[in-house]
Protein backbone atom coordinates (compact mmCIF):
# COMPACT_ATOMS: atom_id res chain seq x y z
CA UNK A 1 0.00 0.00 0.00
CA UNK A 2 1.14 3.35 -0.79
CA UNK A 3 1.40 6.29 1.52
CA UNK A 4 1.10 9.98 0.88
CA UNK A 5 4.51 11.59 1.13
CA UNK A 6 4.14 15.10 3.06
CA UNK A 7 7.04 15.94 1.40
CA UNK A 8 5.44 17.27 -2.37
CA UNK A 9 2.72 19.56 -1.70
CA UNK A 10 -1.02 18.63 -2.49
CA UNK A 11 -1.58 19.00 -6.04
CA UNK A 12 -3.92 22.26 -5.59
CA UNK A 13 -0.98 24.32 -4.56
CA UNK A 14 0.10 24.36 -8.04
CA UNK A 15 -2.82 25.41 -9.79
CA UNK A 16 -3.31 28.54 -11.69
CA UNK A 17 -5.69 29.93 -9.56
CA UNK A 18 -3.70 29.17 -6.63
CA UNK A 19 -0.67 31.00 -8.29
CA UNK A 20 -2.80 33.61 -9.35
CA UNK A 21 -3.94 34.22 -5.74
CA UNK A 22 -0.01 33.38 -4.15
CA UNK A 23 0.43 36.44 -6.17
CA UNK A 24 -2.08 38.48 -5.79
CA UNK A 25 -1.49 38.05 -2.40
CA UNK A 26 2.09 39.10 -3.21
CA UNK A 27 1.20 41.91 -4.45
CA UNK A 28 -0.95 43.54 -1.41
CA UNK A 29 2.13 42.47 0.80
CA UNK A 30 4.26 44.70 -1.52
CA UNK A 31 1.93 47.20 -1.63
CA UNK A 32 1.06 47.35 2.51
CA UNK A 33 4.66 47.50 2.94
CA UNK A 34 5.69 50.17 0.94
CA UNK A 35 3.12 52.34 1.93
CA UNK A 36 4.63 51.83 5.65
CA UNK A 37 6.77 54.78 6.40
CA UNK A 38 10.09 54.78 4.73
CA UNK A 39 8.70 53.61 1.11
CA UNK A 40 9.10 53.94 -1.74
CA UNK A 41 6.31 56.53 -3.80
CA UNK A 42 3.77 54.04 -5.63
CA UNK A 43 4.23 54.79 -9.39
CA UNK A 44 1.78 56.11 -11.32
CA UNK A 45 2.86 56.13 -14.80
CA UNK A 46 0.68 56.99 -17.90
CA UNK A 47 2.94 54.70 -20.43
CA UNK A 48 2.88 51.41 -19.14
CA UNK A 49 4.57 48.16 -20.89
CA UNK A 50 2.47 46.79 -23.82
CA UNK A 51 0.22 43.84 -23.02
CA UNK A 52 1.09 42.03 -26.65
CA UNK A 53 4.61 42.92 -27.17
CA UNK A 54 6.21 41.71 -30.07
CA UNK A 55 9.85 43.20 -30.58
CA UNK A 56 10.74 41.78 -33.91
CA UNK A 57 7.43 43.24 -35.44
CA UNK A 58 8.02 46.46 -33.87
CA UNK A 59 10.82 46.84 -34.89
CA UNK A 60 10.22 45.78 -38.60
CA UNK A 61 7.43 48.22 -38.68
CA UNK A 62 9.92 51.35 -37.22
CA UNK A 63 12.16 50.37 -40.20
CA UNK A 64 9.62 50.31 -43.26
CA UNK A 65 8.46 53.18 -41.13
CA UNK A 66 11.71 55.13 -41.81
CA UNK A 67 12.45 54.14 -44.73
CA UNK A 68 9.14 55.35 -46.12
CA UNK A 69 9.38 58.82 -48.54
CA UNK A 70 9.14 61.34 -46.46
CA UNK A 71 9.21 59.28 -43.30
CA UNK A 72 5.79 57.70 -41.61
CA UNK A 73 6.05 59.47 -38.05
CA UNK A 74 2.86 58.18 -37.09
CA UNK A 75 4.28 54.90 -36.88
CA UNK A 76 7.31 55.45 -35.12
CA UNK A 77 5.22 57.86 -32.74
CA UNK A 78 2.66 55.25 -32.03
CA UNK A 79 5.02 52.40 -31.57
CA UNK A 80 7.18 54.00 -29.03
CA UNK A 81 5.07 56.48 -27.11
CA UNK A 82 3.02 53.00 -26.17
CA UNK A 83 6.24 50.83 -24.93
CA UNK A 84 7.79 50.92 -21.42
CA UNK A 85 10.98 52.00 -21.67
CA UNK A 86 12.96 48.68 -21.44
CA UNK A 87 10.40 47.27 -24.32
CA UNK A 88 11.79 50.34 -26.24
CA UNK A 89 15.35 48.93 -25.53
CA UNK A 90 14.17 45.61 -27.10
CA UNK A 91 12.71 46.92 -30.30
CA UNK A 92 16.46 49.19 -30.10
CA UNK A 93 18.46 45.68 -29.82
CA UNK A 94 16.03 44.00 -32.77
CA UNK A 95 16.33 46.98 -35.03
CA UNK A 96 20.32 46.70 -34.91
CA UNK A 97 20.09 43.22 -35.36
CA UNK A 98 17.77 43.77 -38.40
CA UNK A 99 19.55 47.08 -40.25
CA UNK A 100 22.90 46.87 -38.74
CA UNK A 101 22.18 50.45 -37.87
CA UNK A 102 21.38 52.03 -34.58
CA UNK A 103 18.12 53.28 -33.97
CA UNK A 104 18.70 56.31 -32.21
CA UNK A 105 21.13 57.32 -35.03
CA UNK A 106 18.23 56.34 -37.68
CA UNK A 107 15.08 58.54 -35.55
CA UNK A 108 17.91 61.12 -35.52
CA UNK A 109 18.38 60.93 -39.20
CA UNK A 110 14.66 60.11 -39.77
CA UNK A 111 12.73 63.06 -37.60
CA UNK A 112 13.12 66.66 -36.45
CA UNK A 113 12.70 69.32 -33.83
CA UNK A 114 10.52 68.99 -31.08
CA UNK A 115 9.40 65.35 -32.45
CA UNK A 116 12.79 64.18 -32.74
CA UNK A 117 13.68 65.47 -28.76
CA UNK A 118 10.84 63.77 -27.30
CA UNK A 119 11.61 60.51 -29.36
CA UNK A 120 15.02 60.51 -28.85
CA UNK A 121 14.01 61.14 -24.80
CA UNK A 122 12.07 58.33 -24.86
CA UNK A 123 15.04 56.11 -26.36
CA UNK A 124 16.90 56.64 -23.03
CA UNK A 125 15.72 55.49 -19.10
CA UNK A 126 14.27 57.88 -16.90
CA UNK A 127 17.73 58.32 -15.20
CA UNK A 128 19.51 58.63 -18.09
CA UNK A 129 16.80 60.94 -19.79
CA UNK A 130 17.57 62.74 -16.34
CA UNK A 131 20.98 63.21 -16.59
CA UNK A 132 21.12 64.67 -20.17
CA UNK A 133 19.26 66.91 -19.34
CA UNK A 134 21.07 68.15 -16.53
CA UNK A 135 24.28 68.14 -18.13
CA UNK A 136 22.66 70.41 -21.77
CA UNK A 137 21.13 72.15 -19.04
CA UNK A 138 24.83 73.11 -17.97
CA UNK A 139 26.50 73.29 -21.11
CA UNK A 140 28.45 76.15 -22.90
CA UNK A 141 27.83 79.77 -21.61
CA UNK A 142 25.14 80.73 -19.31
CA UNK A 143 22.84 77.99 -17.11
CA UNK A 144 19.33 76.81 -17.67
CA UNK A 145 18.82 77.26 -14.24
CA UNK A 146 14.44 76.77 -14.85
CA UNK A 147 15.65 72.83 -16.22
CA UNK A 148 18.18 72.42 -13.42
CA UNK A 149 16.61 73.66 -10.28
CA UNK A 150 13.62 71.63 -11.25
CA UNK A 151 15.29 68.46 -11.28
CA UNK A 152 17.42 68.78 -8.55
CA UNK A 153 14.46 70.48 -6.43
CA UNK A 154 11.69 67.80 -7.32
CA UNK A 155 13.52 64.47 -7.27
CA UNK A 156 13.42 62.21 -4.63
CA UNK A 157 16.42 60.55 -3.34
CA UNK A 158 16.29 57.28 -4.77
CA UNK A 159 16.03 59.11 -8.20
CA UNK A 160 18.53 61.49 -7.56
CA UNK A 161 21.29 58.67 -6.16
CA UNK A 162 19.90 57.09 -9.92
CA UNK A 163 20.64 59.79 -11.67
CA UNK A 164 23.86 60.35 -10.09
CA UNK A 165 25.16 57.27 -10.86
CA UNK A 166 23.83 57.10 -14.47
CA UNK A 167 25.50 61.14 -15.04
CA UNK A 168 28.97 58.90 -13.85
CA UNK A 169 28.66 56.28 -16.62
CA UNK A 170 27.42 58.85 -19.48
CA UNK A 171 29.96 61.41 -19.07
CA UNK A 172 32.33 60.62 -16.92
CA UNK A 173 31.90 63.51 -14.74
CA UNK A 174 30.62 64.05 -11.27
CA UNK A 175 27.19 65.87 -11.35
CA UNK A 176 27.92 67.25 -7.90
CA UNK A 177 31.22 68.57 -9.64
CA UNK A 178 29.66 70.11 -12.71
CA UNK A 179 26.66 71.83 -10.48
CA UNK A 180 28.96 73.54 -8.35
CA UNK A 181 31.27 74.34 -11.17
CA UNK A 182 28.30 75.90 -13.39
CA UNK A 183 26.87 78.05 -10.00
CA UNK A 184 28.31 80.18 -7.37
CA UNK A 185 26.91 81.42 -3.99
CA UNK A 186 24.11 80.26 -2.11
CA UNK A 187 22.41 79.41 -5.42
CA UNK A 188 25.47 76.48 -5.71
CA UNK A 189 25.35 75.53 -1.53
CA UNK A 190 21.15 74.75 -1.99
CA UNK A 191 21.71 72.85 -4.98
CA UNK A 192 24.42 70.84 -4.09
CA UNK A 193 23.05 70.42 -0.60
CA UNK A 194 19.76 68.80 -2.65
CA UNK A 195 22.58 66.72 -5.25
CA UNK A 196 23.40 64.89 -2.38
CA UNK A 197 20.75 63.50 -1.96
CA UNK A 198 20.59 63.90 2.18
CA UNK A 199 16.95 64.12 2.82
CA UNK A 200 15.45 61.76 5.77
CA UNK A 201 13.14 59.54 4.26
CA UNK A 202 9.38 59.58 5.89
CA UNK A 203 9.02 57.99 9.44
CA UNK A 204 5.61 56.25 11.28
CA UNK A 205 7.09 58.59 14.11
CA UNK A 206 6.01 62.11 13.78
CA UNK A 207 8.53 64.17 15.91
CA UNK A 208 6.38 67.06 17.36
CA UNK A 209 9.27 68.66 18.57
CA UNK A 210 11.58 68.58 15.71
CA UNK A 211 8.58 70.37 13.57
CA UNK A 212 8.55 72.67 16.30
CA UNK A 213 12.00 73.13 16.17
CA UNK A 214 12.48 73.33 12.84
CA UNK A 215 9.79 76.16 12.14
CA UNK A 216 11.01 78.43 14.89
CA UNK A 217 15.14 77.98 13.71
CA UNK A 218 13.94 78.54 9.78
CA UNK A 219 11.49 81.68 11.61
CA UNK A 220 15.14 83.02 13.53
CA UNK A 221 17.44 82.44 10.44
CA UNK A 222 15.23 84.34 8.22
CA UNK A 223 12.42 86.87 9.01
CA UNK A 224 13.13 87.54 12.86
CA UNK A 225 16.85 88.45 11.94
CA UNK A 226 18.94 90.72 10.41
CA UNK A 227 19.98 89.73 7.05
CA UNK A 228 19.35 85.87 6.38
CA UNK A 229 21.29 82.69 7.89
CA UNK A 230 21.19 80.52 4.44
CA UNK A 231 23.58 77.82 6.02
CA UNK A 232 20.40 77.04 8.36
CA UNK A 233 17.61 77.34 5.61
CA UNK A 234 19.76 74.92 3.24
CA UNK A 235 20.34 72.55 5.86
CA UNK A 236 16.56 72.18 7.22
CA UNK A 237 14.92 72.44 3.46
CA UNK A 238 17.38 69.85 2.33
CA UNK A 239 17.84 67.50 5.13
CA UNK A 240 14.52 66.85 6.48
CA UNK A 241 11.86 63.91 5.04
CA UNK A 242 9.11 65.79 2.98
CA UNK A 243 6.28 64.90 5.06
CA UNK A 244 8.04 66.27 8.10
CA UNK A 245 8.96 69.38 6.06
CA UNK A 246 5.23 69.75 5.20
CA UNK A 247 4.31 69.90 9.07
CA UNK A 248 6.87 72.40 9.53
CA UNK A 249 5.63 74.88 6.97
CA UNK A 250 2.40 75.09 8.46
CA UNK A 251 3.56 75.10 11.97
CA UNK A 252 6.13 78.12 10.72
CA UNK A 253 2.88 79.97 10.29
CA UNK A 254 2.55 80.27 14.22
CA UNK A 255 6.17 82.23 14.57
CA UNK A 256 6.30 83.70 11.42
CA UNK A 257 3.71 86.89 10.11
CA UNK A 258 4.48 85.43 6.70
CA UNK A 259 3.87 82.04 5.12
CA UNK A 260 7.05 80.45 4.00
CA UNK A 261 7.19 81.61 0.99
CA UNK A 262 6.30 85.11 1.35
CA UNK A 263 9.15 84.71 3.82
CA UNK A 264 11.29 83.67 0.82
CA UNK A 265 10.53 86.63 -1.21
CA UNK A 266 10.56 88.55 1.44
CA UNK A 267 14.59 87.82 2.68
CA UNK A 268 16.12 86.46 -0.92
CA UNK A 269 16.25 87.59 -4.38
CA UNK A 270 17.21 86.41 -7.68
CA UNK A 271 17.98 82.90 -8.73
CA UNK A 272 18.48 81.54 -4.80
CA UNK A 273 14.62 83.13 -4.26
CA UNK A 274 13.61 80.96 -7.41
CA UNK A 275 15.29 78.18 -6.23
CA UNK A 276 13.67 78.06 -2.58
CA UNK A 277 9.96 78.99 -4.33
CA UNK A 278 10.50 75.70 -6.46
CA UNK A 279 11.86 73.86 -3.77
CA UNK A 280 9.09 74.60 -1.62
CA UNK A 281 6.70 73.51 -4.09
CA UNK A 282 8.12 70.48 -4.81
CA UNK A 283 8.02 69.59 -1.13
CA UNK A 284 4.21 70.72 -0.73
CA UNK A 285 2.91 68.73 -3.86
CA UNK A 286 5.39 67.99 -6.62
CA UNK A 287 2.67 67.13 -8.68
CA UNK A 288 1.01 70.35 -8.51
CA UNK A 289 4.34 71.38 -9.39
CA UNK A 290 4.50 69.52 -12.74
CA UNK A 291 0.93 70.17 -13.52
CA UNK A 292 1.40 73.92 -13.23
CA UNK A 293 4.75 74.37 -14.83
CA UNK A 294 2.65 72.22 -17.80
CA UNK A 295 0.07 75.09 -17.52
CA UNK A 296 2.15 78.10 -18.02
CA UNK A 297 4.10 76.42 -20.81
CA UNK A 298 0.68 76.30 -22.65
CA UNK A 299 -0.36 79.64 -21.44
CA UNK A 300 0.55 82.18 -23.94
CA UNK A 301 0.58 81.91 -27.90
CA UNK A 302 4.23 80.60 -27.65
CA UNK A 303 4.37 77.30 -26.20
CA UNK A 304 7.44 76.40 -24.22
CA UNK A 305 7.94 73.24 -25.76
CA UNK A 306 10.85 72.46 -24.03
CA UNK A 307 9.04 72.15 -20.52
CA UNK A 308 6.39 70.58 -21.58
CA UNK A 309 8.48 67.72 -23.22
CA UNK A 310 11.12 67.20 -20.25
CA UNK A 311 7.64 67.20 -17.97
CA UNK A 312 6.24 64.55 -20.15
CA UNK A 313 9.29 62.52 -21.17
CA UNK A 314 10.71 62.46 -17.43
CA UNK A 315 7.39 61.73 -15.55
CA UNK A 316 5.09 59.57 -18.07
CA UNK A 317 6.86 56.15 -17.15
CA UNK A 318 6.60 57.34 -12.80
CA UNK A 319 3.92 59.54 -11.73
CA UNK A 320 2.18 61.40 -15.06
CA UNK A 321 -1.35 59.81 -13.71
CA UNK A 322 -0.91 62.17 -10.54
CA UNK A 323 0.29 65.18 -12.38
CA UNK A 324 -2.62 64.62 -14.87
CA UNK A 325 -5.30 64.55 -12.18
CA UNK A 326 -3.49 67.67 -10.41
CA UNK A 327 -4.04 69.70 -13.50
CA UNK A 328 -7.87 68.83 -13.79
CA UNK A 329 -8.67 70.19 -10.24
CA UNK A 330 -6.65 73.23 -10.14
CA UNK A 331 -6.70 74.39 -14.39
CA UNK A 332 -10.06 73.97 -14.97
CA UNK A 333 -9.49 71.96 -18.14
CA UNK A 334 -7.54 68.86 -18.61
CA UNK A 335 -4.08 68.12 -19.35
CA UNK A 336 -5.12 66.31 -22.93
CA UNK A 337 -7.39 68.89 -23.84
CA UNK A 338 -4.92 71.40 -23.20
CA UNK A 339 -2.26 70.11 -25.05
CA UNK A 340 -4.75 69.30 -27.80
CA UNK A 341 -5.21 72.73 -28.06
CA UNK A 342 -1.96 74.50 -27.68
CA UNK A 343 0.34 72.01 -30.08
CA UNK A 344 -0.18 70.30 -33.23
CA UNK A 345 1.07 67.78 -35.68
CA UNK A 346 2.80 65.35 -35.02
CA UNK A 347 4.24 66.17 -31.58
CA UNK A 348 1.12 66.80 -30.69
CA UNK A 349 0.05 62.97 -31.44
CA UNK A 350 3.13 62.34 -29.21
CA UNK A 351 2.29 64.15 -26.63
CA UNK A 352 -1.45 62.98 -26.46
CA UNK A 353 0.13 59.47 -26.68
CA UNK A 354 2.52 60.23 -23.42
CA UNK A 355 -0.17 62.03 -21.61
CA UNK A 356 -2.41 58.70 -21.68
CA UNK A 357 -5.96 59.85 -21.80
CA UNK A 358 -8.12 62.98 -21.38
CA UNK A 359 -9.94 63.28 -17.80
CA1 LIG B 1 15.86 88.56 7.69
Amino acid sequence: MQRATTETPPLHLHSPQHLRKMALVSEILTKLTLSYGGEREPKCPTVVPAYDFNPEEDSAKIETAIKTKGVDEQTIIDILTRRSCSQRSEIAFEYEKRSKKDLVSALKGALSGSLEHLILGLMKSTAQYDASELKSSMKGLGTDEESLTEIVCSRNNEELKEIKKVYREMFKKELEKDVSGDTSGDVAKLLLALVQAKRDEPSNVVDYEKIDNDARALYEAGVKRKGTDVTTWISIFSERSVPHLQKVFDRYKRYSPYDIKESIRKEVKGDLEKSFLTLVECLENKHLYFASKLSDAMKSKSVKEKVITRIMVSRCEVDLMKVRAEFKKNFGKSLYQTIFEHTKGDYQRALLNLCGGDD
